[in-house]
C-alpha cells in the first residue's frame, strides 16, 4: 500500500533492511548488543539466564528475517496452504532447535564460549513451552518441524495458554500439581501481533429475517464478545530458508467491553466480565485421552476455531478469488475432534455472512476439512450436552441439527427402514440430555478421516466408524502412520550419536532422508564401530544417571540395564503391570542364594509421567511405584541388582535426556488401546530396544526392524474381546505369579495396604479390563528374554544398530509428505534467500 512512496524512499528502506551476517563476530556483536540494550545488563552483571536471554534474542532476530521473507514470498505467490488446527503444540525448548535448524549452533556455541559461557548450560536455562499433554501435542510439534523442513506452506493454529501442563512434584510418594506459569520471564519465541484482533461472540439469540429475495436468513446476535489477539511462533525448517508459523490466540476483553455496564455504574460487573474474557486462554486442560465436558473447554474450542477461521477466510478474501476456489487454496486438518466446531463455523460464515446457498457452502466445507482420529477409548470421545451448547452457541446448534438432518436423510435414502442405523450414525445422541457426538460431526464434515497407525486405522473402520465406512465407502478412511522429527529426537537430543552417524555415512543427508540410515547395516560386523556405538550409549546413560541423582537422589550404575517407561499415566498403558512385575523381580531376587544372585542381570527401572489431576487410579499407581522404589532401593539384599526410580515432572526436555539413554523401553498397552505411540519410535531411533505388545505402531516397528530386535508379548487385539468374556463368564483364574505379587502388597511389604485396595480391585477376576492377568506370564517371560539378550553385549550392540538403521519409515517427514500428497493436495514452495531482514 506504501508503493506510492518515491523510489528513493523505497530504496532507502531496502538498503537499511539488509540481513545481519552470521560470522562469529557479527553473532557476538548481536549478543552483546542485546545484553546491553534489550536486557540493560553488562559483563559485570551476567549469569546463565541472562546469557540465554541474549542468545535467544539474537537467534530470534535471525528467525524473524527468515519468517518475514517466507511469509512475504508466500503471500505474493499465494499457493495452497494447509492449516493444522491443534489445541496442543508441545514444543519444549526452542533455542537449541532453532540454532541447529538455522545451522548456527557451532557459531553461537563458540561465540558464547569466548564470552565466558558454556552453551549446554545456557540451553538449560530455557523453560519448556509445554502447551500440550502428551503424544497428540508432541505429534503436532513434530509435524510443524517437518512441514517447515520440507518447504510446505503451512500454518498451525492453537491457543496461547498462560499455564501449560502442570508441573509435577512428588510429595510423600504422591503426585502434587503446581501451576506452570511459563510466561513469567517474557517469551522470546513469540511475536505479539497486537494489531491482529478478532471479535468472538458467545451466547445471545438468533434473529430470523427475510432478505430482499424472500430467502430466510439467520443472524446470530451474541450476548457477549471477547477479543482474540494473535501471537506468532516462528517454526524454522532444518537446512532451508523456509520458516513457517504457529498462530496462537490469546483472549482479551473487547475494547468497548461492556461499556453499558460501566455507564450504568456497574463497575464491578464490568470488571468481572473482563476477567471472564481473559479466563478463556488461561489454562490447558490436563487430560490426555479423557473428556471432562467443562463449559470453559467448549468456550476454548469455539474461541480458537472462530478466530482461526476468520483469519483464514480473511486471507482468502484478499486474493479476490471465487468461493468455489476456496478448497483449492485452503486445506484444514483437524487434530482430533477438538476443533470439529470449525466445520460448523465455516458453514455459518458461508451461509449466514457470505450468503452462499446451504449446498454450495457444504460442498466447500467438506472439500476443505480432513480429520485425524487418535483414539478408540470410549472415555476420550468428545460429547457436548445440547443445553449447554445451545446456551453458548445457539446458531451453531441450529446448524448442527441441520447438518444432521440432511445427513440422515441421505443415509435413509441409501439404507431405508433402518431406525437402528440412523440412531447409531446420528450426530445427536438421544440421551438425557441430548449429546453432540463430535467424532460423528468430524466424519460427516470431512473428505478424509485417518487413524495414526495401521492397526488403529483398521480398528476404527470396524468399531467406532463401522457404519460410516458402510455408508461412505472405504476410500474416505485411510491410514497415516505417525512419525517423529529426527532433528529434535536424534540430532538435537543425541549429538554424539548424530555426529557418529554423519561421520559413518559421510554427510548429513540422512537428517532429511532418514531411510539413508540403512547404510549403518554395513558396519554391523565392525568391532570398532560397535564399540563406539555402545560407548555413546554409555555416555548417555551417565548423563541420565546424573539427572536421576539430582532429581530422585538415587545412585544408579550406568552399567546396569536401563529399563524405561515414560509416558502419561493411564490404565490402558499398564504402568501398573510394569511395577507388579518389578515386585515379582524383587521377590525373586530376595529368594535367591548368593550364587544365584551372581547371575542376575542388574537393572534400573525408570518411570516417569503425569497423571490427570482427577484420575484417582492413575495417581495411586504413582504412589505404588514410589513406595516400591523406597523399599527396593534401600534393601541390602538387593543392592545394585535392582533399582527403581520415578523421575518427577517428565516433559519434553527431560525426555531429551532419557530417550538416548535407554537400553530397553516399555510400550505395553493392552492390544488395541494405544492408537500409535510415538515414544516407541524415539527410543528405537536412538538404538534402544523395545518390549511391547502387538499394538499401535509397535507392529510396524516390528515389521521394519525384524522380530529378532524387539521383544513382543501378550495377546493380540482380535483376542481381547474373547479374553474379557472368558474372564467375566467363565471365571478364568488369576495368574499365579500375579497372585503372589498381590499378596505381598496386601501383607504390607510396601506400606499400608489399605491405600492400594482400589488399585488391586481393578484386577478382580472379571473386572481386569486391561487384561493384566492374561498378559502377566508372557510379560515376565519377555522380561527374562531381555535379561538374557543383554548379557551378550556384542549381540545386543548389533540389535541396537539394526534398530536405528531400520527406522527410516518413522520420520515425520514421511508422514507429512503422505498427508500433503493424499489429503491436502499441497506442494512445497521453496523460499529464496533475498537477503532481507
Ligand atoms: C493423546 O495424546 C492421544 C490420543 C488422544 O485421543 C488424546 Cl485426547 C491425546 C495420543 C494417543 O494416545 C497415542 O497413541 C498417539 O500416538 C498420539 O495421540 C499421537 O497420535
Amino acid at each position: 500500500e506504501k508503493s506510492k512512496w518515491p523510489k528513493e524512499t523505497i530504496e532507502l528502506w531496502q538498503r537499511l533492511s539488509k540481513k545481519e551476517a552470521n560470522d562469529i563476530n557479527s553473532v557476538q556483536k548481536s549478543i552483546v548488543h542485546h545484553v546491553t540494550t534489550t536486557l540493560a545488563r553488562s559483563v559485570y552483571n551476567m549469569d546463565n539466564f541472562a546469557a540465554y536471554q541474549a542468545v535467544a534474542l539474537s537467534t530470534r532476530d535471525r528467525l524473524i528475517s527468515q519468517w518475514n521473507e517466507t511469509q512475504g514470498q508466500l503471500s505474493r505467490a499465494d499457493p495452497k496452504r494447509v492449516y493444522y488446527l491443534s489445541l496442543e503444540f508441545l514444543l519444549g525448548r526452542s533455542m537449541d532447535n532453532a540454532l541447529l535448524n538455522l545451522g548456527l549452533k557451532d557459531t553461537y556455541g563458540k561465540g558464547i564460549e569466548q564470552l565466558g559461557f558454556n552453551m549446554e548450560e545456557v540451553i538449560e536455562s530455557e523453560v519448556d513451552a509445554a502447551l500440550g499433554n502428551g503424544g497428540l501435542g508432541r505429534l503436532a510439534a513434530c509435524y510443524m518441524d517437518s512441514l517447515a523442513t520440507l518447504d510446505y506452506p503451512a500454518w498451525g493454529y492453537g491457543l496461547r495458554y498462560n499455564y501449560g501442563i502442570f508441573q509435577q512434584r512428588i510429595v510423600d510418594g504422591y503426585q502434587t500439581e503446581y501451576p506452570d506459569y511459563w510466561l513469567n520471564f517474557d517469551n522470546p519465541w513469540e511475536l505479539p501481533r497486537l494489531d491482529i484482533s478478532i471479535q468472538i461472540g458467545f451466547g445471545g439469540h438468533v434473529q430470523i429475517i427475510e432478505d430482499e429475495y424472500g430467502v430466510t436468513r439467520h443472524n446470530w446476535i451474541p450476548a457477549t464478545n471477547v477479543q482474540a489477539i494473535a501471537y506468532d511462533v516462528p517454526i524454522p525448517g532444518y537446512d532451508t530458508e523456509n520458516c513457517n508459523n504457529i498462530r496462537l490466540w490469546r483472549s482479551k476483553p473487547t475494547k468497548t467491553f461492556d461499556l453499558t455496564s460501566f455507564n450504568e455504574g456497574n463497575y464491578e460487573k464490568s470488571v468481572e466480565d473482563a476477567t471472564n474474557a481473559e479466563k478463556i486462554t488461561s489454562v490447558l486442560y490436563p487430560n490426555d485421552n479423557t473428556m471432562a465436558g467443562k463449559e470453559l473447554r467448549l468456550k476454548q474450542q469455539y474461541f480458537w476455531t472462530a478466530a482461526s477461521l476468520d483469519d483464514i477466510v480473511r486471507r482468502f478474501k484478499k486474493s479476490m478469488r471465487e468461493w468455489s476456489d476456496f478448497s483449492d487454496q485452503v486445506a484444514i486438518q483437524l487434530n482430533d475432534t477438538h476443533p470439529a466446531l470449525a466445520i460448523v463455523e465455516l458453514q455459518r460464515l458461508l451461509v449466514d455472512e457470505e450468503m452462499l446457498s446451504w449446498d454450495d457452502a457444504w460442498d466447500i466445507v467438506t472439500k476443505t476439512f480432513a480429520f485425524t482420529n487418535h483414539t478408540v477409548l470410549p472415555e476420550a470421545m468428545e460429547k457436548w450436552s445440547v443445553p449447554m451448547f445451545e446456551y453458548l452457541l445457539p446458531r451453531h446448534l441450529q446448524i448442527i441439527f441441520d447438518i444432521n438432518l440432511f445427513f440422515l436423510q441421505k443415509v435413509e435414502m441409501k439404507f431405508p427402514n433402518d431406525r437402528g442405523l440412523l440412531n447409531r450414525m446420528s450426530i445427536i445422541e438421544e440421551a438425557q440430555p441430548q449429546q453432540i457426538r463430535m467424532a460423528h460431526l468430524a466424519v460427516v464434515g470431512s473428505h478424509k478421516v485417518n487413524g495414526v497407525a495401521a492397526l488403529h486405522s483398521n480398528l476404527i473402520k470396524t468399531t467406532i466408524f463401522k457404519d460410516f465406512v458402510h455408508y461412505y465407502g472405504e476410500d474416505k478412511f485411510i491410514n497415516k502412520t505417525n512419525g517423529i522429527t529426527p532433528r529434535r529426537w536424534l540430532h538435537q537430543a543425541n549429538p554424539q550419536l548424530s555426529d557418529f552417524i554423519t561421520e559413518t555415512l559421510g554427510n548429513t543427508k540422512w537428517l532429511k532422508d532418514l531411510s539413508l540410515l540403512k547404510g549403518l547395516v554395513a558396519k554391523i560386523n565392525d568391532d570398532a564401530f560397535r564399540k563406539k556405538w555402545m560407548a555413546i550409549k554409555r555416555a548417555n546413560k551417565v548423563r541420565l544417571a546424573e539427572l536421576i541423582k539430582e532429581r530422585c537422589n538415587v545412585e544408579v550404575s550406568p552399567d546396569a540395564l536401563f529399563d524405561v517407561q515414560v509416558k502419561r499415566i493411564h490404565e490402558y498403558k499398564r504402568q501398573f503391570m510394569n511395577i507388579l512385575v518389578v515386585i515379582h523381580r524383587y521377590r525373586t531376587i530376595k529368594s535367591m542364594t548368593a550364587a544365584q544372585k551372581a547371575s542376575v542381570q542388574p537393572r534400573v527401572v525408570i518411570f516417569g509421567g503425569k497423571a490427570a489431576p482427577g484420575y484417582y487410579i492413575a495417581k495411586l499407581v504413582i504412589k505404588l511405584i514410589n513406595s516400591v522404589a523406597a523399599v527396593v532401593n534401600q534393601d541390602p539384599a538387593v543392592g545394585d541388582l535392582l533399582k527403581v526410580v520415578f523421575i518427577p515432572d517428565y516433559n519434553v526436555s527431560v525426555a531429551e535426556v532419557i530417550v538416548p539413554a535407554s537400553d530397553i523401553s516399555q510400550h505395553i498397552s493392552t492390544a488395541g488401546t494405544e492408537a500409535s505411540g510415538t515414544s516407541n519410535m524415539k527410543f528405537v531411533l536412538n538404538g534402544g530396544l523395545i518390549i511391547g505388545t502387538l499394538d499401535g505402531a509397535n507392529i510396524e516397528i516390528l515389521e521394519e526392524i525384524g522380530e529378532d530386535n524387539i521383544f513382543i508379548f501378550g495377546c493380540m487385539a482380535n483376542e481381547v474381546e474373547d479374553l474379557r468374556h472368558a474372564q467375566r463368564y467363565r471365571g478364568v483364574p488369576m495368574d499365579s505369579a500375579l497372585q503372589g505379587v498381590i499378596s505381598a502388597i496386601e501383607k504390607g511389604v510396601f506400606g499400608d495396604p489399605k491405600i492400594y485396595q482400589p488399585l488391586i480391585s481393578t484386577l478382580t477376576v472379571g473386572k481386569d479390563f486391561y487384561l493384566i492377568s492374561a498378559d502377566f506370564a508372557s510379560y515376565i517371560a519377555a522380561n527374562q528374554a531381555v535379561d538374557q539378550a543383554y548379557k551378550d553385549q556384542s549381540e545386543w550392540s548389533k540389535k541396537s544398530i539394526r534398530c536405528t538403521a531400520n527406522m527410516g519409515k518413522f520420520s515425520s517427514d514421511r508422514s507429512v509428505k503422505e498427508y500433503a500428497d493424499e489429503i491436502w493436495n499441497i506442494k512445497p514452495y521453496p523460499v529464496i534467500d533475498e537477503g532481507h531482514l
